[in-house]
């Protein structure tokens, strides 16, 4: 086994970034609490690459959560941000560089007729919820169980006593009024769908939903599930929004929509949109998006929606990915071959696993699986994770530092990068089935 590596030096900074900033990160999935151990505190990226304050290298599979498709540092992005800063920052006036980064999207998403650009994720499903609202003139709120998009109040919430139950606050601070109107149904679950719709149906103002979910860990659409959903939204008169802020660029260039040829009403952008820099944006039927201040009575804004740099990023990335259309069957069959082998390792290891995937998106859930919601995923054995991720790490790997998140491969990542994470992944097994042997009761579900 590789000499382990230090962190001294992440574990200073880590010090003293606790004494200014609330569990010293600026996202609380970077403390790294899920796995056990101090966070990390990263230099550079280059690449397929990273490399911590320590200057010890990583294979990243973090990927920014989501953004670095192409790869960290990626030539074309650097070029067109430094060609926008000699420009200067930000103005807070239109420039032409938006209608670019506009046109880009409407034209890679037939479904997004008009697009608002803001400055994250969030604020696009924020946004996305109260245009819906505005539009419909509806109240009530449809989310999915495991789903997460972005820490909207009236998005942070976990499910009530029974399908057509209103939600309950998920995070302190959130008053119950603001859950109340929000129902919170298990993803996957076509049946639940339509007792909700039976109940409430013509109250419903919309339902969001992650196409392919990223944020209890990969978990796909079962078939038909976005089609069912589809004809029941349109039957009540419901806004669907799809939040792709993960899957939007990522599984094909546009959204995730086209493969599962659902159309939705409204779409949620973010991540690979600002190829790394603060970028969210929100689109979709144009009778809807009219309704958007200025031209219509539903308020939004942002000091730096459209920010020149970021637009910059953006449209480098977009442009990449528009003049590569290979790029993504090659990141699929890349993909394809690491999940496999991952599977493989751990079968021969003697641990269950069920690994998903979709994409260049991918989660190694330790559990027998099949996982396809929320319960199925939540049955997963964190420990074994955590042990998992920390013999990665030790061996060059850097994984999302939590179970219930995707992992991400890049452009940038190379038939090497995959053999060198299998290897590491073989010792980590290992190193999962020793513990187990020496902690047999340990399988924190
Ligand atoms: P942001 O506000 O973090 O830009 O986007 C929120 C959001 C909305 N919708 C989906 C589907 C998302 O995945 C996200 C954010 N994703 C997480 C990763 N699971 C961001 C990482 C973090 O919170 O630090």
């Amino acid at each position: 086994m590789s000499p382990s590596r230090s962190r001294s030096r992440s574990k200073e900074l880590y010090e003293r970034a606790r004494l200014l900033i609330p569990g010293g990160v600026n996202s609380p999935v970077r403390a790294f609490r899920a796995v056990g151990i101090d966070p990390l505190f990263l230099a550079s990226g280059r690449g397929s690459q990273v490399t911590d304050a320590d200057g010890n290298r990583y294979i990243d599979y973090i990927g920014g959560w989501g953004p670095h498709i192409l790869g960290h540092s990626h030539p074309a992005i650097q070029r067109a941000i430094r060609e926008a800063l000699k420009r200067g920052t930000s103005f807070g006036a239109a420039t032409e560089a938006e209608i670019d980064l506009a046109r880009l999207i409407c034209d890679a998403i037939p479904s997004i007729e008009k697009v608002r650009l803001v400055n994250s994720g969030t604020e696009a499903t924020m946004s996305a919820v109260r245009l819906a609202r505005g539009f419909t003139g509806r109240s009530l709120l449809v989310k999915f169980i495991g789903c997460y998009h972005g820490h909207v109040d009236s998005l942070l919430v976990k499910a009530g006593s029974g399908v057509t139950t209103f939600a309950l606050p998920e995070s302190a601070g959130v008053p119950a009024e603001f859950t109340g109107l929000t129902l919170a149904v298990p993803f996957n679950n076509p049946d639940a769908l339509r007792e909700v719709f039976s109940a409430h149906g013509e109250k419903i103002a919309a339902v969001i939903v992650e196409p392919v979910v990223g944020n209890m860990g990969c978990v796909p659409p079962a078939d038909g599930f976005l089609e069912t959903l589809r004809e029941l939204t349109s039957r009540a008169g419901a806004v669907l929004i799809l939040d792709e802020v993960m899957t939007g660029f990522r599984l094909a260039y546009g959204g995730v929509q086209g493969s599962y040829g659902i159309r939705p009403d409204l779409t949620t952008l973010g991540k690979i949109i600002g190829g790394g820099l603060p970028v969210g944006a929100y689109g979709g039927r144009a009778e809807i998006m009219d309704t958007v201040a200025p031209e219509g009575p539903v308020y939004q804004a942002g000091t730096l929606s459209g920010n020149p740099l970021a637009v910059a990023a953006g449209i480098a990335a977009l442009e990449e990915l528009r003049r590569q259309p290979g790029l993504y069957a090659e990141l699929d069959d890349r993909t394809e071959a690491l999940g496999e082998g991952l599977a493989e390792s751990a079968r021969k290891a003697g641990v269950e696993v069920c690994v998903n995937r979709a994409g260049s998106m991918f989660t190694v859930f330790f559990t027998p699986g099949p996982v396809t919601d929320f319960d199925t995923a939540s049955a997963a054995d964190r420990d074994a994770f955590a042990c998992y991720f920390q013999a990665m790490l030790e061996r060059g790997v850097l994984l999302p530092p939590s179970q219930f998140e995707a992992a991400f491969v890049s452009a940038a990542h190379t038939d090497r990068d995959v053999e060198r994470t299998l290897r590491a992944a073989k010792q980590a097994f290992k190193a999962v089935a020793r513990r187990r042997k020496a902690k047999p009761g340990n399988r924190a579900g």
